[in-house]
């Protein structure tokens, strides 16, 4: 039903429900009962944490899709210019707390939940991650799509629904295990499969000329098809009805897949490898290094990208017939070079099936494609080998050729014959494995490029795309990174918020982090102060239980906390901070016992994954055990110095130091990353580059 084709059936429909749904606790508690009984299947009167926290994840839920809904018709109403976000990678963890502080009836909710004899914080321990990405990356993909959502952008992030997760991290003896993540086992109350949103993807095959109406045009006929299908993620603004969708793509076995092995009667054969289509999406990749040459990554890319983009220009068609305007009503983001396959694919489409002729399609093209460097390393740019592109999307590798062609030829007319600059500028790279430069295949299409701090940015200019930088200063620009103080203060330190609220005297922060620096007028106000460090002491208890409870490490409150969790990663110096530590041993080792009483007390926590290949950063995991192992049983040393290992130059930005920032810790690091950035907020003297 569509409420505009049908006002009167629509003014029916909104009656019969009553508008929408309640927020008052007598509402929320039916609510939950209800999903209790008929969702969960559990007796009303007989259900535990965990079934709770399902019936309650389902009742937000049911108040996400009303508004879900309402920011869809909306948008098409409107038919503004979308913006689509093609990350890899997400990395949004938890999704009860943020929605329902988002949707504005957290304290509703406890309220209820403690009348039915149950702890709103105690069902919120129940929610698993959705670790559907590595690091840095995928959780700025996450927090970008919460200030979409939150600034009232009729924005989409589109990504792969994989199965298995980041890895668990284990540690045996020191030593990093890692175990798979099969985040699905219980369900995931907050996706919608939709099941009527599928699009077939192709692979493999050959590419064929025909003549179309005296025209010569190619048609692509692949030897493998995969269905994709769509897993919807509600994505809530804060303090706002909008709430935009971060679409997930599924692989499912199509009715095409592989027609040969049922035409030749090979039953067995045939099942099982419709069963194989649906490995897409299964694993995400666990390395953060460099990028490896795999068929299933490059599979997964553009299984995600096509089934996107098929979405996107349905979405398109739906209200359009023409494609010039599609540059008016589509911005693709391209997070990274993981999902530029998409520039191919959208030529393949306008060309191919649109029949808009090339040019016309390029033009389009370059006018809808952004694209974000979160490299900062030659090597970490994605390089895919042309036969492997060729054999497994033949029709991608033609116009991407066609692409570089065309972009060579215009270069040569700008800067002559410089054969070292044209082919360090090329599209495609010669040598012992020929291959695909998938940045330079991105820069030489997107509109914009943008690196994710000034430092990293200028590095790009000056260094690792100086060539493109000098053809197309305008393209180039800084992005610096940010993280949402929705999840990281608000969520993750409630009594913080609070405070912050009361001296403000306003809430409007949560929106507007700017508004922040409200509090510089209070700084020195004894009052603050002594609320500010009761929210650090208290907030230092509940860690220190934590450390209790995971490692049996005792740690003193009296003690700096001073912290280090990332990704591990030799350019992240871990290494340089564990040698610090065993420095600071020493020191105190060889110290007059009388001087012992100056010494600041420390707790120091490193915490990270390592990838599972990635010897030396395991190695360095190991060394942080040995040494914690070291320390914290030296009774000597007592409580001056512990070490506490969380299993849970090269940094492009580095948002982690923003995270502790806003929650009142002080930073210790070198001008590197998106530091430069954080220090003309914070000021220099809160800045501790020598300890
Ligand atoms: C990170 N990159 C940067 N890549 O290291 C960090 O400095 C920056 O703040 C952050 O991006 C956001 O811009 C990062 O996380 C990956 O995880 C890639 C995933 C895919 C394979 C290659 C690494």
């Amino acid at each position: 039903m569509s409420l505009g084709s049908d006002s009167a059936k629509a003014e029916r429909m909104f009656r019969l429900m009553d508008g929408f749904l309640k927020n008052d606790s007598i509402s929320l508690q039916q609510d939950i009962l209800r999903h209790v009984e008929y969702t969960v299947a559990r007796s009303r009167f007989n259900f535990d944490d965990f079934e709770a926290y399902q019936a309650l994840a389902h009742s937000v839920r049911d108040r996400l899709i009303e508004r879900s809904h309402d920011t869809q018709l909306y948008f098409k109403r409107k038919d503004p210019k979308r913006v689509y976000f093609l990350s890899f990678e997400y990395l949004m963890g938890r999704s009860l707390s943020n929605s329902v502080i988002n949707l504005g009836i957290r304290d509703q909710y406890a309220d209820a939940l403690s009348q039915l004899g149950f702890e709103f914080e105690v069902l919120a321990e129940q929610e698993g991650d959705a670790a559907l990405g590595n690091g840095g990356l995928a959780r700025l993909s996450a927090c970008q799509m919460d200030s979409m959502a939150t600034l009232d952008y009729p924005a989409w992030g589109y990504g792969l629904r994989y199965e298995y997760g980041l890895f668990r991290q284990v540690i045996l003896d020191g030593f990093q295990h890692e175990q798979p993540d099969f985040w699905l086992n219980f369900g995931n109350p907050w996706e919608t499969e939709r099941v009527h949103v599928t699009y077939p993807v192709k692979f493999y095959g050959v590419v064929e000329e025909e003549n179309l109406n005296g025209e010569k045009c190619n048609v692509w006929i692949p030897g493998e098809v995969v269905e994709a299908v769509a897993y919807d993620n509600p994505i809530p603004g804060y303090g706002t009805r909008n709430t935009i969708t971060l679409r997930l793509w599924a692989g499912k076995p199509s009715d095409q897949h592989d027609m040969e092995a049922y035409n030749t009667g090979d039953y067995i054969n045939a099942v099982v490898c419709r069963q194989k289509a649906e490995n897409i999406s299964s694993v995400l990749y666990p390395d953060d290094r460099s990028f490896q040459g795999k068929e299933l990554r490059l599979k997964q890319q553009y299984f995600f990208v096509s089934a996107s983009i098929q979405d996107i220009i349905r979405r398109f068609k739906e209200a359009h017939s023409n494609f010039d305007e599609f540059p008016e009503k589509v911005a693709l983001q391209l997070n990274d070079t993981h999902p530029s396959l998409a520039i191919a694919e959208v030529m393949r489409v306008l060309v191919d099936k649109e029949h808009l002729g090339w040019n016309k399609a390029w033009d389009i093209a370059c006018k809808i494609f952004s694209f974000t460097i979160h490299a900062v390393i030659a090597e970490g740019l994605e390089k895919i080998p042309v036969d492997l592109l060729g054999s497994l999307l033949p029709r991608h590798l033609q116009i991407i050729y066609e692409i570089n062609f065309k972009f060579v030829e215009e270069l040569k007319k700008r800067i002559g014959l410089d054969y070292n600059r044209l082919s360090r500028m090329s599209i495609i790279e010669e040598g012992a494995v020929k291959s695909i430069r998938m940045a330079n295949l991105a820069i030489v299409c997107s509109h914009t490029v943008n690196g994710v701090s000034k430092v990293h940015s200028e590095l790009l200019k000056a260094k690792l795309f100086k060539d493109f930088y000098e053809l197309w200063p305008q393209k180039f620009q800084c992005k610096t990174n940010g993280v949402t103080q929705r999840r990281w203060i608000v969520v993750s330190n409630p009594s913080l918020c609070a405070l912050i609220s009361k001296w403000l005297g306003t809430e409007a922060w949560i929106r507007d982090v700017d508004l922040l620096t409200g509090l510089r007028a209070y700084a020195a106000d004894p009052d603050l102060q002594q609320e500010w460090m009761m929210v650090k002491k208290v907030n230092k208890m509940r860690l220190a239980e934590y450390i209790e409870a995971m490692s049996g490490v005792k740690v003193s409150l009296d003690a700096m906390f001073d912290v280090q969790t990332k990704r591990i990663h030799e350019y992240k110096r871990q290494l340089l901070n564990i040698l610090g530590i065993i420095h600071r041993y020493d020191c105190i080792k060889n110290m007059e016992k009388s001087q012992r009483s100056k010494v600041v007390p420390r707790v120091c926590i490193i915490g990270g994954k390592a990838a599972p290949g990635y010897e030396i950063a395991k190695k360095i995991i190991k060394l942080c055990h040995a040494v914690a192992e070291k320390i914290n049983n030296d009774t000597d040393v007592g409580d001056l110095l512990k070490l506490h290992i969380s299993t849970a130059g090269h940094e492009a930005s580095g948002t982690g130091s923003m995270k502790f920032l806003m929650n009142g810790c002080l930073l210790l690091a070198t001008e590197d990353g998106s530091t430069v950035e954080i220090v003309e907020e914070i000021g220099a003297d809160n800045l501790i580059d020598d300890v």
